[in-house]
């Protein structure tokens, strides 16, 4: 039965509910902001962070943004910008032209990736890979689409080598020595759109079978209830733990069989995304207090495990309604919107049972924000610009500081305390979301679009 029409009589419980907290939630109540000028400033604290870092850290991978200090994220003797190469394309939609064309040419006149180092697959090719394409996307210029190529050709040892195709989490950029096979399903499925469009660009096939045969060895070792645990070793292709869970470090690997469909139509990618998502609802929806969650489960007898969710599982109702569950995706992220409201900014780890944080920090988590884009996207209804707006007024109370915008150490404490670091997402993501949300810009197409688990546009910018 298509997952969709699977209405399960917990769907009615939380339905209700989702009625009941709309007609007296704030967020249901018309308001007169104006969204443009919301826009413009997300858009000035954009200018604002780009200059902090610009003049701090510049070329480094991410800026202290407390102390103004340089941090590396990849290799702590090679500088790869990373910030710059998350930046270019929120840059480049707001129309920071002069800054996307310094980030350019910082990128043109200094990436190189003939580095003996090892560096870890998945976060190198949604940030860097992911970045440089749509950087590409954005300007047409053929020296980004050339340094995510030489890229993404140094990493592909990491599934030639493996017996499986399932890759290793690792792989030395210049030798192509691979290391560490025990993996999980985002690190395994998280590369179809930044390959695929590669593939397209190039007219090199290989781009696109690789992780399509990585996603597939994972999908075909799915238990009966048709669930993927979140540990497996990638040379034996055996798992390595029992627990399904939406989030992390399972989170991509689901997202990615849907947007291989979106992005490239692939039929194969919907039939995985189906069948995952008819068992997940099955198996791991979970109603408490009205509110809809998703519980971790044994992936072979579906037992309940644990309440845990992290804030990176709110990015799942965004999933859910682009695959046709609306109404499930739309009860999982006002459940989250809740969790917003009660601490202001989301744990990074929250007990649904309790309602009560189990890891009180934040890093600066954007998938709150990303759901409520994509859900806008999709229905066009204000809440979801509301609830974006909350997000963003939330992060520029507690967490701008002196050199920029600072991941957060304690949630609940007063006044929130800060861990100064900036990561590198940030750059790509939640102000990306935000500034698409509210301001109606002609260089994208709403209709008409493509963003990676990263937020990196690889369709829909529109050069005017
Ligand atoms: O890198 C980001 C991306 O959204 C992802 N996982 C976590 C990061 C943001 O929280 O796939």
């Amino acid at each position: 039965m298509p997952f969709a029409r699977a209405l399960h009589r917990r769907t009615f419980l939380y339905t209700a509910a989702a009625g009941g907290l709309l007609a007296t939630s704030a967020y249901a109540a018309p308001d007169e902001t104006d969204w443009k000028k919301l826009a413009e400033d997300v858009k000035a604290e954009m200018a604002w962070s780009w200059a902090q870092y610009v003049e701090h850290a510049f070329g480094h991978d991410q800026i202290r943004p407390v102390s103004g200090t340089p941090q590396s994220f990849f290799f702590p003797e090679h500088r790869l910008g990373l910030s710059i190469v998350e930046a270019l394309d929120t840059l480049w939609v707001m129309g920071l032209d002069a800054q996307f064309e310094q980030g350019v040419n910082w990128c043109v006149a200094n990436l190189r990736f003939d580095i003996d180092g090892d560096i870890q697959l998945f976060e190198t090719s949604i940030r860097l890979v992911g970045g440089l394409l749509s950087a590409h996307h954005a300007s047409g210029d053929r020296r980004l689409l050339a340094l995510a190529h030489d890229l993404a050709e140094r990493l592909s040892p990491a599934f030639t080598k493996s017996p499986t195709g399932m890759p290793y989490r690792f792989v030395n950029l210049r030798t192509g020595a691979v290391r560490d096979p025990m993996t999980n399903p985002a690190e395994v499925g998280s590369y179809l759109p930044e390959w695929g469009t590669l593939s397209r660009l190039t007219g090199d096939k290989r781009f696109y079978d690789l992780p399509k045969a990585a996603t597939k060895a994972m999908f075909d070792r799915r238990s009966h209830l048709d669930l993927l645990a979140d540990a497996i070793h990638a040379e034996t292709g055996k798992w390595m733990s029992r627990r399904a869970t939406i989030g992390p470090p399972s989170d991509s690997y689901y997202e990615y069989l849907w947007d291989g469909w979106q992005l490239f139509g692939d039929a194969d990618s919907k039939r995985c995304y189906d069948v995952c998502t008819t068992a997940i609802l099955k198996h791991q929806q979970d109603v408490r207090d009205g509110r809809l969650w998703f519980a971790a489960v044994d992936f072979e007898t579906g037992a309940r495990l644990d309440h845990h969710q992290t804030e990176l599982d709110a990015f799942y109702g965004g999933l859910l309604g682009q695959g046709g569950a609306m109404r499930e995706g739309r009860a999982y992220t006002l459940s989250w919107s809740a969790v917003q409201d009660q601490f202001g900014v989301i744990p990074e780890g929250f007990d649904y049972a309790t309602f009560k944080p189990t890891a009180p920090s934040n890093a600066l988590r954007p998938e709150l924000a990303d759901a409520a884009f994509n859900l806008w996207l999709l229905d066009k209804d204000p809440l979801w610009r509301r609830i974006g707006r909350t997000h963003f007024l939330n992060m520029k109370a507690s967490s701008r500081s002196r050199y920029g915008y600072s991941g957060l150490k304690d949630v609940t404490a007063t006044p929130k305390t800060k861990d100064d670091s900036c990561p590198g997402y940030w750059w790509s993501e939640q102000m990306k979301y935000y500034y698409l949300l509210f301001s109606d810009t002609p260089r994208f197409d709403y209709a008409k679009n493509y963003l990676s688990t990263e937020g990196n546009v690889l369709l829909g910018f529109r050069r005017l």
